[in-house]
């Protein structure tokens, strides 16, 4: 009898490690300590996957499976799945233990030590869901001196005909991101979201997600997401059919109490296995053909599952363990305690930190513009910020997760995934959003106590970090314009910034 194991993000039923399963094999699926807590997750993660766990093995099961599924508060629960698997070998005649690779490097490495340890042979067997395998990754980079994603992409659409014609990309052009900066209309409206209603294996893990983790950041309820292939399918169905038409157009833009935008929210759905990329990109694909959906909207779309995506997995596979360390700024001042609050005057912050608490989640230009790029701006020590975004988001697993903040959003390894830092000042902020009319602060008043700290705050940065950033030929214009400021300005921005640190409580000089 093989035992094979199938984690939290593994929901998928054509996964490697259930290939070729018998019913008289052991399949195992088990809630445990470890994964939940190695960082502390939002409660409305926990909830979605320990429901979407539970749904995937009654449809196991229901196909005729032998499943053993350990629930969080099963009293023999060891808390970790080698002790899990350790429990369940010693109690049948297990002769192999199969499993499909993990997507973190962490329990890689743990699993590469189960074998030995539980004295049983443990097949590893390749995650073959993506695109994309680390191998190929590896040798598109190798040779090349930066790795930029949009070369990857191209190559990613013609290995799979995407979008493609004989003659070259459709459209004539490989991307159009130049129509996808609108800012919001006013009076915009932007139609619902796709959402459910919880079951009874739902509101059994919200009971269950109450009593043990309440100590754990974020809202359990409204739970809206859906927990099994078919909600998921909808969920997909529902973001073609309303919103993916305007997903170009207003990618980057973001309104008040408008949290979803046009986006697909279907990131958490992708990457616990419940939706496939290719499908997600058949579907956008098909809609572009049929008419229902612009060109530069298509194409966004399709880039972030074909290229973003399988181009952040190719790197942090590639880079790991060197990856999690790295810390080019040397940036080392504490997360300011109202990410966990969204405490803060300025409203930007607090609106996306209070959504990412109501809703663990937040769409990417939040992620980047506003919360990545104040803890980018204001120096914060890696390290705490990635831990933030591993457990704030649904969506959020280490392999897509790190190179996001550390590359993406905090330039922390020094260009290999970002030709420049993703740094902003107030009027970006004010120019995609809403959010300025409501705030205590100006994004025009660059400094003194009615400024936005975004605006001294990046000057500070660049000031800061000159040495290291001059040589940046996309940064030319604004050292040419840092090297026009008088003295009494720069003074005036090192000033502001430190008045700034020492209201939130952060007193230290990096
Ligand atoms: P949409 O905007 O509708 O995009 C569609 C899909 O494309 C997403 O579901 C996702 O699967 C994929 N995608 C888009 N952008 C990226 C990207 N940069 N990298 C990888 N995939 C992408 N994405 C995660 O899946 N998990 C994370 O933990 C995560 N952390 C992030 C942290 C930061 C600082 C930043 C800047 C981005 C992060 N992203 C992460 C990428 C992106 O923001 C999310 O994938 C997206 O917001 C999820 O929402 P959505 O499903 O509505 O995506
Ligand atoms: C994220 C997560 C959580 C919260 N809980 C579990 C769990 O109890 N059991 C499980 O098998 N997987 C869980 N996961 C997902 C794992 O953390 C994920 O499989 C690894 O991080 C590898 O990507
Ligand atoms: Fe954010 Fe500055 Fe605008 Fe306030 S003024 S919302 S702090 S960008």
């Amino acid at each position: 009898m093989k035992l094979r194991l199938v984690l939290g993000d593994q929901l998928t039923e054509t996964i490697s490690s259930l290939s070729g399963a018998s019913h008289d094999d052991l399949i195992v699926m088990c809630e445990v300590r470890d994964e939940a807590t190695y960082v502390k997750h939002h409660k409305k993660k926990i909830v979605f996957l320990f429901s979407a766990m539970r749904h995937f093995a009654q449809s196991l099961s229901r196909a005729g499976y032998s499943v053993h599924y350990v629930t969080y508060d099963d009293p023999e629960n060891s808390g970790s799945l080698k002790g899990e698997v350790g429990r369940l070998i010693g109690k049948h005649p297990v002769s192999e233990v199969v499993v499909t690779t993990p997507g973190e490097y962490r329990l890689l490495e743990d699993m590469k030590q189960w074998s030995s340890l539980l004295q049983i042979p443990v097949t590893v067997l390749e995650d073959d869901r993506f695109l994309s395998t680390p191998e190929e990754f590896a040798s598109w980079a190798k040779g090349r001196k930066q790795l930029r994603m949009e070369y990857f992409y191209r190559d990613m659409r013609r290995k799979y005909g995407v979008l493609m014609t004989e003659a070259g990309p459709i459209g004539g052009q490989w991307n159009f991101d130049a129509e996808n900066r609108k800012p919001p209309a006013e009076d915009q409206t932007v139609p619902a979201p796709f959402v459910t209603d919880m079951d009874q294996t739902t509101k059994d893990v919200v009971t269950l997600v109450k009593d043990h983790f309440p100590d754990h950041f974020g809202d359990i309820l409204p739970f809206p997401f859906a927990v099994s292939r078919d909600g998921a399918l909808q969920a997909l169905d529902h973001f073609v059919s309303e919103r993916l038409c305007l997903f170009g157009d207003f990618q980057d833009a973001m309104i008040q109490g408008e949290p979803w935008m046009y986006h697909s929210l279907i990131g958490l759905y992708l990457n616990c296995g419940l939706l496939t990329p290719m499908e997600c990109i058949k579907r956008a694909e098909a809609a572009f053909h049929d008419g229902s959906a612009p060109l530069n909207s298509t194409e966004g779309f399709i880039r972030q599952i074909l290229g973003w995506r399988e181009f952040v997995r190719g790197l942090y596979w590639l880079k790991m363990p060197e990856y999690k360390e790295l810390n080019f700024f040397d940036a080392n001042r504490p997360l300011p305690d109202f990410y966990w609050t969204g405490q803060t005057q300025m409203n930007c912050l607090r609106q996306c930190i209070e959504e990412t608490k109501q809703n663990a989640y937040a769409h990417h230009i939040q992620r980047l513009m506003v919360l990545g790029n104040f803890a980018l701006i204001a120096g914060i020590d890696p390290k705490q910020v990635q831990d933030w975004y591993l457990l704030v988001y649904a969506d959020a697993y280490d392999w897509v997760e790190l190179p996001n903040v550390s590359g993406m959003a905090l330039f922390a390894d020094g260009g290999l995934l970002a030709s420049k830092p993703y740094a902003a000042s107030g009027s970006y902020i004010n120019k995609m959003s809403d959010y300025c009319s409501a705030c205590r602060y100006s994004p025009t008043v660059k400094n003194g106590p009615k400024a936005c700290p975004f605006n001294y705050l990046y000057w500070d940065f660049m000031q800061r970090n000159a040495a290291k950033l001059r040589g940046n030929p996309r940064l030319g214009f604004v050292f040419r314009n840092m090297d026009r400021m008088s003295d009494e300005k720069r003074w005036a921005n090192g000033d502001d910034a430190l008045r700034f640190f020492k209201e939130i409580g952060i007193n230290e000089k990096i």
